[in-house]
């Protein structure tokens, strides 16, 4: 028997992982921020039955001002369109930063669908409402608003208040403070963060869906605000994250950091348990095996900290 065949299925096998249904977004394509190594790797270890592209894949805001296109980037494209040739059902919802899309939402280019949102439903039959999430910004902008508009008062507050007081004090009324009362009021204005994430959750109970799925923001999370599912898959310039639907239903977030050592750790400890060859002499840097298949781009454990 070839002895390099069962290292190469060894090494196979510590790559892939399968999932029902994978969301990412924000890959910002075109811009140096992109983590598109990273997100490369990820697709070529990550397969699913379906996979949403959630909005800001390509970034038309940039691009305008200065065209960045390296050839990771191209293959992050080939790499999405290649999975939908073979057979992964590929829904791209456009975001505001690709909103140029956005015209030819309801048609099908190759084998991508083009959609303006998305309804998912998970194996264990949650209907999740899928959107990128900017239409939100003006509530959210709104709950800001407020937020500042408070800031505001409370600074005049605190210049009125001993005014007030000295009237009050006047009519015999007890000391109240004004700027404490308002300083109630700006803590309980949310964040931007929360108010995103409320904003959403709202919109989706109100369509009658048991969850949303959307990015925008970059920030992964899954939660459930009141009786609504918040789920939110994150980016691939800051977190480098995704989210997964497994075959149960069951939802979780990867992050790329996260998934790489683990799929080192694997690789590395079942090849020893096997007792197979060809692993990286002791004392070398690398510990992960060549990988025959597919080993265009150097597989290097790169981006540890940054
Ligand atoms: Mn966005």
């Amino acid at each position: 028997m070839n002895a390099s065949l069962p290292q190469h299925l060894n090494a196979e096998a510590g790559r892939e992982k399968r999932f029902r249904t994978v969301f990412i977004s924000d890959i910002h394509l075109g811009t140096s921020g992109c983590r598109a190594e990273e997100l490369l790797e990820f697709l070529r270890c990550v397969e699913s039955d379906t996979l949403y592209l959630v909005g800001d894949i390509v970034d038309g805001w940039q691009l305008k001002r200065r065209w960045h296109w390296p050839q990771a980037h191209n293959n992050i494209v080939q790499k999405v369109l290649r999975k939908a040739r073979k057979g992964t059902r590929v829904v791209f919802i456009p975001g505001n930063h690709d909103e140029s899309i956005r015209q030819f939402c309801g048609l099908q280019f190759g084998d991508i669908e083009l959609e303006h949102e998305a309804v998912h439903v998970t194996a264990d039959g949650r209907r999740l409402w899928v959107t990128h999430g900017d239409l939100f910004d003006g509530v959210v902008q709104c709950a800001r608003w407020l937020a500042i508009v408070g800031d505001v008062a409370y600074e005049w507050a605190l210049r009125g208040n001993r005014a007030l007081n000295f009237a009050r004090a006047r009519l015999g009324l007890p000391y109240w403070s004004i700027s404490q009362w308002l300083k109630d009021q700006v803590k309980r204005a949310v964040s931007f963060v929360t108010a995103f994430e409320e904003a959403l959750a709202n919109a989706a109970r109100k369509r009658g869906y048991d969850g949303v799925v959307c990015g925008h923001i970059h920030r992964a999370e899954i939660r459930m605000i009141d009786d609504v599912l918040y789920c939110n898959d994150g980016d691939w310039v800051e977190s480098m994250s995704a989210l997964v639907e497994h075959f149960d239903g069951r939802l979780e977030i990867l992050r790329w950091v996260d998934f790489e050592r683990e799929r080192l750790e694997a690789l590395g400890l079942s090849s020893l348990g096997r007792g197979l060859p060809a692993l990286p002499a002791p004392g070398a840097t690398h510990t992960r095996p060549p990988v025959p298949a597919h080993g265009k781009v150097p597989l290097s454990v790169r981006g540890e900290a940054s």
